[in-house]
This record gives structure tokens, sequence and C-alpha cells, in this order.
């Protein structure tokens, strides 16, 4: 395939299409995906969002990979349902440090009827603070995820994590159309959907390619795609994986840049894990988001100044929120008008 070659928005893609991808020489592909994260975003804005755990550990799923799992122990402490006001203390925190999003994540297999009260008034309240809002909280039904939509909420995550084919090698308490019905709730409801996958699960090229196929092959792109790099917890029975290629997890970002050309392909869990020139490679390969603040859920992220030291050596600038960026134009628009205005008074004075 022709390296400068523009892809259109797809919702066809095949494996042997994808592995094709994968499989061009590196530069060849990172040109490719360069060019296309070109045309469609400023490679030089990458977007911020911040996580807080809502309610930690002692979660019914078994996913081989989480801390968070009841299944494993992990000697990590648990944490029922953070009081509201405790929540928007950090998203106002999250807001000082130039985060544009928050998102609050929740170790439960769907959320109950008696949280769901405090979750929205979570979302209401970080949405006042002038913050875009990102929930995490399992499954849903079609009325929760109303309910959500309702109260203001932006973006829904809910990660398919790997192919169809390995998903039950690493879960078994739910299936892959638990997941996909899920998202289709959230699309139906006008939420936006951010959706992705871990790599370094002992998943094989053809499940990265799967997962991404999954992904892109949906009515509708998810807007926001993270893909983690499993982060090794002690007492999960991912911990001896063997480490993913930096090369590899490299070439899955910019496949997923190629098929999803308008999405925001996160940088995700991991990054304390990759050395500076590994990021860089990362957003030159089209990643343009990233989650900061020193925390990701129970794990740890890079420093905030840290990760505002390499944006700086790179000269990347953070990304603004999208409906600001529309109250900046808005406010550009509105203060030509008075200048045009006051520029006719005086004309018609001076006459
Ligand atoms: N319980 C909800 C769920 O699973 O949908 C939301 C929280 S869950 C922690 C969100 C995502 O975090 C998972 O889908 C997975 O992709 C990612 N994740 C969890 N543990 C991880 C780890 N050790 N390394 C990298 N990513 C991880
Ligand atoms: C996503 O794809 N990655 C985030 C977020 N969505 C919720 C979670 C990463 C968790 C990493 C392990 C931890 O900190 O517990
Ligand atoms: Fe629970 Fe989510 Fe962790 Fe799975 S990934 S164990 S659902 S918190």
């Amino acid at each position: 395939m022709n390296a400068t070659a523009s892809i259109a928005t797809r919702h066809d893609w095949s494996l042997a299409e994808v592995k094709a991808l994968f499989e061009q020489p590196f530069n060849d592909l990172l040109f490719q995906a360069q060019t296309v994260h070109r045309e469609h975003f400023d490679a030089n804005r990458v977007q911020v969002s911040t996580l807080l755990s809502i309610k930690t550990g002692a979660c019914p799923e078994d996913c081989k990979y989480c801390p968070q799992s009841g299944h494993y122990n992990t000697g990590l402490e648990k944490q029922k349902l953070l009081e509201v006001q405790k929540v928007l203390q950090a998203a106002a925190d999250a807001k000082a440090i130039g985060s544009t999003r928050f998102c609050m994540g929740a170790a439960w297999k769907h959320p109950s009827a008696k949280d769901m009260p405090y979750v929205l008034e979570m979302v209401k309240g970080v949405k006042a603070l002038g913050l875009e809002t990102c929930m995490t909280l399992g499954k849903l039904d079609k009325e929760q995820t109303a309910a959500l939509a309702d109260a203001g909420l932006d973006y829904y995550n809910h990660n398919l994590d790997t192919s169809p084919e390995f998903y039950g090698n690493i879960i078994t308490t739910r299936t892959y159309a638990d997941r996909l019905e899920t998202l289709a709730y959230v699309r139906d409801s006008g939420m936006k959907i951010c959706s992705g996958g871990i790599l370094g699960l002992g998943e094989s090229l053809d499940d990265r390619a799967n997962l991404l196929i999954q992904l892109a092959n949906l009515p509708e792109h998810p807007e926001s795609v993270p893909i983690n790099m499993l982060v090794k917890v002690k007492g999960t029975p991912l911990a001896e994986e063997k480490d993913v290629d930096p090369f590899d997890f490299i070439r899955t970002l910019a496949v997923a840049r190629i098929m999803m050309p308008k999405s925001h392909v996160r940088l995700s869990a991991g990054r304390e894990a990759m050395n500076d020139q590994m990021q860089a490679l990362a957003f030159f390969a089209g990643a343009n988001s990233i989650f900061y603040g020193e925390k990701l859920l129970t794990t740890v992220n890079p420093q905030a100044n840290k990760d505002m030291e390499l944006f700086a050596r790179l000269g990347i600038k953070p990304e603004e929120r999208e409906e600001h960026a529309d109250e900046v134009h808005q406010a550009a628009i509105e203060q030509a008008l008075i200048e045009q205005k006051s520029s006719e008074q005086f004309y018609n004075a001076a006459v």
C-alpha cells in the first residue's frame, strides 16, 4: 500500500489487511500513521485525562490482569464508594494541574441501584467544575446508561481488552457479548465511547489485530481508544508474563491510528515503565492522549511535572477541552463583533 495514501474512515477491516499493516517495515508503518494523524489532528497536541478510583478492590470479576479482582490476593487496600465531596476535591486538583477530563473508575461488575444516585451526583459536580467527565463502572443496563447520559456524562469507558478468541483465557466471569451490549447502550444514549485494550496478556499478533478490528468495525469508532500496556501486579495470574516488545507496542498504536483516524488514541497504563524515547515514538505513531497525574487507578503513573517536561522537550502542548475550545472561539467571534460595531460607530460619528 502507498504509504502516503489517505484512508477513509472504514468499518470493514479484514484480518489479512490489518496483519499487512502490522507487517510493514517499522518506518513505513510509522510514516503512514503520522500522515493519517496529520490529516485529522494537530500533531503537537495531546489530550490529558486524570483517573480516580472511586471504589477500589473486591471486584467479583476475575480479569487476570487486574489488581482489583477479589479472586487474587494482591494486598490492595479496599475502599468503598468515595464520598461525592472527596471526588469533587480530587477533580478540582486534577483541573489545577491542567487536566481537561476526569475519569472515575469503580471496581464493580455493574453499578447497584443504591450507588447510582451518588455516581450521578459525581458526574454533575465534576461537570460543574468545567471538566469533561468519564466513568467506567462495568456493565450497564439501558436505564443506568440513560441516567448517566441525562446527568451529563461525556464518555463511558468500557474496554474490549483483547480479541474475542483470546477473551476466555483472561476473563471467565463475563462474555465479549456482554461488553458489546453495554457499548451499544452507550452509543444509543448519545454519550461518547472510550474503548480499547491491553497488550502483554500473552496474546498473539492475530489477537491484537482482531481487537482493533472489533473496535474499528463498530458502527461508529470509539471517540477514545486507550491502549494499555500490562502493569504487572504481584498476586495477579499475569504478574510473570513476558514483556511486550516496545516496537510491537508502538506498531499497535500506529495501526490503531490508521484504522481509527479520527479517534483519540490513548497511550494509557504502563507509561511508568516506558522511557522518554518510547513515549516520543508513541506520539509519533499517532497516540494523542495520556493519563496524567501520579496515579492511575491503583498503580503509579509518571509525575505530572515529569510529563510536562517531556511535553516541553517535544514541543507538545496539552489539548484544550472541546467545549472550551468552542467557548474560546465564540469569545473571539464576540470580540470581533464588538470591535466591528465600535468601528462602525466611530465611522458613523465621523461622517
Ligand atoms: N471495572 C470496570 C471494567 O472492567 O470495565 C472498570 C475499571 S477497569 C480497572 C478498566 C480497565 O483498566 C480494564 O478494562 C483494563 O483495560 C485496565 N487495566 C486493569 N488492570 C490493568 C493492568 N494491570 N494493566 C493495564 N491495564 C489494566
Ligand atoms: C483504561 O483503559 N485504562 C485505565 C482506565 N481505562 C480506567 C485503567 C488503568 C488501570 C491500570 C491498573 C491500575 O492502576 O489499577
Ligand atoms: Fe473488576 Fe474492572 Fe478489574 Fe475486571 S478490570 S477485575 S471488572 S475492576
